[in-house]
């Protein structure tokens, strides 16, 4: 077998059914072998749209996303996606095309150092060298991208190494075994256990608590660990936050929910953090969004901190109990430990934090100001909309931005793994392809990806390729003309001098240029047309269907956490000048 063949055929073994990418010179021999192979290729049309394909696809399936590219510009184009999936902890593979041994640093045509390039958004990353280590480095790859704390892989591979007329890319086929694969990575050992008597200590400060919070990161989806979870909330009746990456992992219609905290968070979650004497922080990582200014962050909190990745441990917060492992596993253990210490008859009343909690919920709901007839319309309405008229399993994708946050905010969220978006990075440009690979993994669901028109300037041709593939995904465009985000930055911080954010309403024509990739589309301007426009674009399953809303450009992200500021300093509405400060 030659080297281009074996790539290929070890990715089949690895489970691979999807290969997201675009050919070139020095991947050439690796892409003859797709011809004959199983898997399905989805040719993109930029190959920032292969790498966030397969961050969409990871998300929705929990199987690893695949992206393939040749050298050069297409390494350094797939360079964000890596740092989007480093960022968010997305397992991914990147095989990457490299000029041939021989041509390595002499500025060969189409030469980059991708392993250097890559080296600080990948968890890890090698330049091949020889053929018949390529079926280990495909094991290698796949091991390391989904075990631990998961993250994007990148091989490089160079073309010689791959190419049938260079004899020295013959060998003989031997697939490694599990064994072998530990074996060959001696140094790699995550601990996925929780330390026995850690966790007891978890149980016992978990029983003693007045104001105890769940602060539910992404690590709690990657670990499949919703049921715990819920197992474990549902125990004690202990309230839960969920995390921008989190949403989906505790549904948003249980009594215990409080929804998303941070600098858009609602009042309650942001709140009931400040407040709280506990934190009980699963596979979150005190991200700068959800802590605000981090010495006024719960300053009356005792931590327990679990984390698959030992250097989350103490690296923003102090944890007074920090647990290395897996979120279900360590969930599971802690769970035994409270049951067996006597469960609820033997915890603390929380019925008064609970009561104070719901009572903040009631004060504090998620509110906006419908539309005046013949005023634009209100994202958070269109929003709304979408939620109740479409399936309730419906996987929502988001761009970056204030419609992000809108969609966060307003969607209910039942299931995991039903919102998909780049938190870490905050890529603008990754909801489109993203939720075409969201859908290709999961073609048997709605997926709606949630965009800004300035998101969906960015990856917008990915379309083309979602109507060639037949990939029915549906995209709602908040047009409100503007780089939304920094316009709500600028006008409140900026004494409204809004430089450089107009992006007009009009131009593109959204309509015109969703047609021309061969969508359906819409545009929608009045608050009547809204309801029937999204039934349309909900029955048609053959190609993908684009609606553009024209919205507010006036309309702001509320609640909001002023950057820089403390959680405390929380400005609710609109209307609210000064900050509503901390319930007593
Ligand atoms: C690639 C990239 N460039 C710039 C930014 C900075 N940024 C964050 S949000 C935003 C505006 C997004 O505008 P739009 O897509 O129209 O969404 P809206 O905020 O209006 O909902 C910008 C420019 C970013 N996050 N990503």
């Amino acid at each position: 077998m030659n080297g281009g063949q074996a790539l290929i055929r070890s990715l089949e073994l690895e489970g691979t059914d999807t290969i997201f990418g675009l050919p070139g010179g020095a991947i050439l021999p690796v892409y003859d072998p797709i011809l004959d192979s199983p898997i399905r290729h989805i040719l993109v049309r930029h190959e920032q749209g292969a790498g966030h394909m397969a961050e969409g696809y990871a998300h929705a399936t929990g199987r690893p996303g695949v992206a393939m590219v040749t050298s050069g510009p297409a390494a350094t184009n797939i360079v964000t996606p890596l740092a989007d999936a480093y960022m968010d902890s997305v397992p991914m593979i990147c095989i990457t095309g490299q000029v041939a041994t021989a041509s390595l640093g002499t500025d060969a045509f189409q030469e980059a150092d991708t392993v250097g390039i890559t080296r600080s958004v990948t968890k890890h990353n090698e330049l091949v060298t020889s053929a018949a280590d390529i079926p280990l480095k495909v094991r290698q790859a796949f091991h390391l991208a989904t075990t631990g704390r998961p993250g994007p892989v990148l091989l490089d591979i160079p073309k010689d190494i791959v190419d049938p007329n260079n004899p020295d890319a013959w060998f003989d086929w031997v697939w490694p075994t599990d064994d072998e694969v530990r074996a060959s990575l001696p140094g790699y050992r995550p601990t996925t256990t929780g330390h026995p008597r850690k966790v007891r200590e978890a149980a016992e400060m978990i029983l003693a608590a007045e104001r105890p919070v769940l602060y539910v990161g992404g690590g709690v989806l990657k670990a499949r660990a919703a049921e715990s979870l819920r197992e474990l909330a549902e125990l004690l009746d202990i309230p839960v936050v969920t995390t921008l990456m989190a949403r989906g992992a505790f549904p948003d219609d249980h009594p215990l929910c409080l929804g998303m905290p941070g600098m858009h968070g609602n009042y309650t979650a942001v709140t009931a953090m400040q407040r709280s004497d506990l934190l009980i922080a699963l596979g979150s990582r005190f991200d700068d969004r959800v802590t605000g200014k981090l010495a006024e962050f719960a300053p009356l909190a005792k931590v327990i901190h679990v984390d698959i990745d030992p250097a989350e441990l103490g690296k923003v917060r102090n944890a007074n109990v920090p647990i290395v492992g897996d979120c279900r596993q360590v969930i599971d253990a802690i769970l035994a430990d409270l049951i067996h210490l006597g469960g609820a008859d033997a915890a603390t009343d929380i019925t008064a934090w609970r009561s104070t909690v719901s009572g903040w919920q009631e004060k504090y709901p998620l509110a906006y100001d419908q539309s005046e007839p013949g005023e634009l319309l209100k994202p958070q309405y269109v929003l709304e909309q979408l939620r109740d008229l479409s399936p309730e399993d419906t996987i929502v994708v988001s761009g970056v931005g204030q419609h992000q946050m809108w969609a966060s905010q307003f969607w209910t969220f039942r299931h995991p793994y039903t919102w998909i978006n780049s938190g870490g990075l905050g890529t603008m440009g990754f909801s489109v392809p993203a939720a075409i690979g969201a859908k290709v993994g999961m073609p048997d669901r709605t997926v709606w990806s949630v965009d800004g028109d300035g998101c969906f300037q960015m990856t917008a041709q990915e379309l083309v390729t979602a109507a060639t593939e037949r990939i029915p995904v549906k995209v709602a465009i908040l047009n409100n003309a503007y780089l939304g985000m920094v316009r709500q930055w600028q006008e409140m911080f900026y004494e409204e001098r809004y430089s450089e954010v107009y992006l007009s309403p009009d131009l593109p024509d959204y309509v015109k240029w969703a047609e021309a990739m061969g969508c359906v589309a819409f545009r929608v301007e009045s608050p009547e047309e809204v309801a029937p426009t999204i039934r349309k674009a909900n029955e048609i399953d053959d190609r993908p269907v684009v609606i553009e809303f024209r919205t507010d450009s006036s309309e702001k992200v509320f609640p909001m956490v002023p950057s820089g500021k403390g959680n405390d300093e929380i400005v609710v509405s609109q209307d609210s000048d000064e900050a509503e400060g901390i319930t007593q």
